[in-house]
């Protein structure tokens, strides 16, 4: 299990505050009905909120011991909690992670954090500009990498985005780096010509660095529910995910919906994300992700 700092814990449980209102509720109910629409209000999903409620009948007085013990298993029968890195990585430098996800869903400040993250650690990082989409993309990120202490490869808008990529893996191969983080551009899964798009940078990377990228991770917005989980299953099939990121936790009273994440997709939650800041980024930890959900 990850270790988790006091800092870390506190701000997870900010960052699930709204979402624990629901779950705190859940205890007080005996109301079957209302149990049910208080674990789809925050967007549990139709399974896991028929295994909870079962667990929760015959709980009697140990109710909250019993549902956090169930989320956790939930969450860890589906590699919820899968390390972040395997060995392989250290013989790998760089370690090259490709950041996706549909528009505005948090990549970039996510790859921000990210970045933060790594360096915190003493990584050696690189970020790259492949989003070359959107105006002022690269600036967005340019202010993020400078936050962070990090190089940056930028770009400049409508430059071959599989181009940046290449760059920034050769660079992070000669500069010996420890991570490359690749920012993309948002795309609606729906959209064949974009997915494509995507699909010539993950295979750009792996002519500079077979293997590469080594990792990619979905951004989903927290916020937007259900609808998350059909995203993923069409960037999963496309790209093969290895890891998805929750971000924008703490804007919603949806927080349920990591359990059918984990469920439903069989791929780690690696990441949540608790805010706008460097620092509102937390490694993944079921234990205490079930225990932020019903205690202060
Ligand atoms: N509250 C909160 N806001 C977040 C979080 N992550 C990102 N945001 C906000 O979400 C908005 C979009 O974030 P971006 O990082 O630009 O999203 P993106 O996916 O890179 O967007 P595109 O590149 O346009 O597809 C910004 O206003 C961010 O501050 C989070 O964890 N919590
Ligand atoms: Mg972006």
């Amino acid at each position: 299990m990850a270790s988790f700092s006091r800092i870390g814990l506190d701000r997870l449980r900010q960052g699930l505050a709204k979402t624990r209102n629901a779950f705190r509720r859940i205890l007080a109910t005996e109301d079957n009905e209302e149990l049910e629409e208080l674990l789809l209000a925050a967007d549990v999903g139709v399974k896991a909120s028929r295994v909870l409620i079962d667990k929760a009948k015959g709980a009697g007085k140990d109710r909250q011991a019993v549902l956090e013990q169930e989320i956790v298993r939930l969450l860890n029968g589906a590699k919820g909690s899968a390390p972040l890195f395997n060995r392989e990585q250290v013989e790998a430098r760089p370690w090259v992670v490709m950041v996706v996800g549909v528009n505005g869903s948090g990549k970039t400040t996510t790859v921000g954090k990210l970045c933060y993250y790594y360096r915190q650690q003493g990584q050696k990082v690189l970020v790259a500009a492949a989003d070359t989409y959107r105006d002022a993309a690269a600036e967005q990120l340019d202010i993020w990498a400078e936050k962070a202490g990090v190089e940056i490869v930028s770009s400049t808008k409508g430059q071959d985005a599989a181009a940046v990529a290449f760059d920034a893996v050769s660079k992070g191969l000669s500069r010996k780096q420890d991570f490359v983080f690749l920012d993309t551009a948002g795309r609606l899964h729906t959209r064949q010509d974009l997915m494509a798009e995507v699909e010539k940078i993950k295979r750009v990377c792996g002519k500079v660095k077979p293997g590469a990228p080594d990792e990619v991770w979905l951004v989903l917005d927290a916020t937007v529910g259900q609808n998350g989980l059909r995203q993923a299953h069409v960037f999963h099939s496309q790209l093969g995910l290895t890891g998805i990121i929750v971000a924008k936790l703490d804007g919603t009273a949806k927080g349920g919906i990591l359990i059918p994440i984990a469920m439903e997709l069989g791929i780690p939650i690696r990441f949540i994300g608790t805010g706008e800041g460097l620092e509102d980024l937390e490694r993944f930890d079921p234990n205490s992700y079930a225990r932020a959900l019903f205690e202060d």
